[in-house]
C-alpha cells in the first residue's frame, strides 16, 4: 500500500528496523550518513536500496529538513555505492518513489539503484 509522504516518521517502519539491526539485511555499504542493502524483491540483476541514517519519511521530508551535511553525505554515499559496485559503465538508474502516486511503500526515504541489464528509456 503506498504511503502518504506527509505523515510523521514511524520508528517502526521496516527500514528503521533494518538500520537498528532488528531485522536482517544484505548490506552492501555503510558510512556515517547512509546504509545500503540489496532489495528483497530485485527488479534488475543489481537492485540496491540506499537509505539515509536520519529519520526522514521521503525525499520531500529529507530535502526540506536535512542539514547540508546530511544531504551531501547521502548523495555522495549513493555515488559511492554505484562506483564501488562497478556500475558507472555501462550505467545504472536511480529512482526515489514519493508518496501515494509515486508508489512509495516504505515510509523511510530510499533511493533504488538499478543496474546489470539495459534498463531502457525511462518513461513515466
Ligand atoms: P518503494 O515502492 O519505493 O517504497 O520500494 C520499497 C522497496 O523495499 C521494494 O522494492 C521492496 C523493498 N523492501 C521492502 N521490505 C524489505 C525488507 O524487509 N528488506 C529488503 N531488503 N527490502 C525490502
Amino acid at each position: 500500500m503506498p504511503i502518504d509522504a506527509t505523515q510523521d516518521y514511524d520508528d517502526d517502519n521496516v527500514f528503521a528496523k533494518i538500520l537498528r539491526g532488528e531485522i536482517p539485511s544484505d548490506k552492501v555499504y555503510e558510512d556515517e550518513w547512509a546504509f545500503a542493502f540489496n532489495d528483497i524483491a530485485p527488479q534488475a540483476p543489481t537492485h540496491v536500496l540506499v537509505i539515509p541514517k536520519g529519520r526522514y519519511v521521503s525525499w520531500d521530508d529529507f530535502s526540506a529538513k536535512a542539514s547540508a551535511e546530511e544531504i551531501a553525505g547521502f548523495v555522495r554515499a549513493i555515488g559511492k555505492v554505484a562506483r564501488e559496485a562497478g556500475l558507472v559503465e555501462p550505467g545504472y538508474r536511480l529512482l526515489a518513489n514519493i508518496g501515494t502516486d509515486g508508489g512509495q511503500e516504505v515510509p523511510h526515504l530510499h533511493v533504488h539503484v538499478f543496474a546489470g541489464r539495459p534498463l531502457g528509456r525511462m518513461v513515466a
